[in-house]
């Protein structure tokens, strides 16, 4: 069966984040002040991380079969199905399995970091994080009023690498207790290497630092490229956590299903006691059929995606030729250093809404060193990625060079 990625989907009057909430997420107080160079309907959005396509017909089909049962009470994780699902795709995938009891859900990976970080740190202690970091790691530590500690990403040209002398000065600080590490790296779109994921993690384990590594985008790797999860590094060092989700592969994000696997006893035992354990009848069968036959559908959306990237780096090279922009390694996401045609003071977020009528995200979404970056989503059917790169250039070339000030 070949899927339709070319398909546009109205979301409209779905509650969907992505149409109904941008004004807030990306503007707040500012979103009264922003006009728009074309009607709302036309804006096209890259900001969200989650995609324009349609789920998997498979999936699809298991939430009707679900609805066709007609009763949706109370619900867990009690038999082996979903287990057995997901660790034959590890297994198949990345070589990777645990045991059932390691194996938790949770509404998500972020309500699962927040409550991690809580059973893992004292109140004095600190959390490493690297930089430009996906925003919630940083909430998810400061919430319980930790010290979140950042280790900067070096860059060389559009490529990020750790900097690990710079972590390993950051562990000898005795409070710090737990790192939130992200593979793949979201913006960045790196996928870390065994070299680096080894170096990473022996530190850590030297110092008995706990880790949790969010590998959400792991599914969604460039064509040739092979993910590995950090824990299978590590098979004896319980204190790496693994998150992982269908909910990016699939597009499924709003039935809030997550994987964590947690080695160790003891903090399984805390998070027994503390977690509440129903299910959503409906997340757990999506979730359970994806893992079991979206295997095909995903090979396609990579091969798609893995097209839109290519469009991308074409644009740049022929419009916007001091674009520093690497295609990432995995992720839908692309993170293009415009600084050749900025200064680091621009609100870039401000300025492809209103000259260009697209919603992206800049680098103030990401805490901190990213300057002058912005993160396209591509998750979009390709006319939608060309149109919006069109604009996007468009609105570059208009605005003249660095030292312009913007327009508006
Ligand atoms: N972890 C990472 C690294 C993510 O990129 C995201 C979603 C999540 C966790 C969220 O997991 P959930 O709680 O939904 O299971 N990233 C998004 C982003 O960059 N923009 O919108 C969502």
């Amino acid at each position: 069966m070949t899927y339709n990625f070319d398909e546009r989907i109205d979301r409209r009057g779905t509650n969907a984040e992505s149409v109904d909430a941008f004004r807030h997420a990306l503007f707040g107080k500012e979103s009264e002040t922003i006009i728009f160079p074309c009607p709302e309907e036309e804006l096209i959005r890259m900001w969200v991380a989650d995609m324009e396509f349609a789920t998997p017909e498979v999936v699809v089909d298991a939430i009707r079969a679900r609805l066709d049962r007609r009763i949706f009470g109370y619900t867990a994780n009690l038999d082996s199905a979903y287990y057995d699902a997901f660790v034959r795709w590890t297994q198949d995938r990345y070589g990777w399995g645990f045991s059932r009891e390691e194996m938790m859900t949770s509404k998500g990976v972020v309500p699962a970091l927040y409550d991690l970080v809580s059973y893992l740190c004292a109140p004095d202690e600190k959390v490493l994080i690297f930089t430009p970091s996906y925003a919630p790691f940083r909430r998810a530590v400061t919430f319980h009023h930790l010290t979140c500690l950042c280790s900067p990403l070096k860059k060389d040209g559009a490529h990020y690498t750790i900097d690990f002398e710079d972590v390993s000065r950051k562990l000898e600080d005795p409070k710090v207790r737990l790192c939130i590490f992200c593979n793949p790296h979201n913006p960045t779109g790196r996928l870390w290497s065994r070299e680096e994921l080894e170096r990473f993690g022996q530190l850590c384990r030297d110092k008995g630092i706990w880790i949790i590594s969010d590998e959400i985008h792991c599914d969604l790797l460039r064509t040739g490229k092979q993910h590995i999860p950090l824990a299978k590094l590590f098979p004896d060092y319980d204190r790496i956590i693994t998150c992982m989700s269908p909910s990016k592969t699939f597009n499924i994000a709003g039935l809030m299903i997550s994987n964590v696997i947690i080695p160790n006893a003891e903090l399984r035992k805390t998070w027994h006691t503390r977690q509440h354990h129903s299910e959503n009848p409906i997340s757990l069968v999506a979730a359970q059929a994806a893992y079991e036959k979206g295997g095909d559908w995903l090979a396609q959306l990579l091969a798609y995606l893995d097209g839109n990237m290519a469009l991308t780096k074409e644009i740049l090279k022929a419009e916007l030729p001091e674009a520093k922009f690497c295609i990432p390694e995995a992720t839908y996401l692309a993170w293009i250093d415009l600084g050749a045609y900025f200064p680091p003071e621009e609100r870039l977020t401000r300025f492809f809404a209103a000259e260009a009528g697209v919603l992206l995200e800049d680098s103030s979404m990401f805490l901190q060193d990213g300057e002058s970056c912005i993160r396209l989503n591509l998750a979009s059917p390709r006319p939608v990625v060309r149109e919006a790169l069109g604009r996007i250039c468009r609105a570059v070339k208009e605005r003249g060079g660095r030292e312009m000030p913007c327009s508006r």
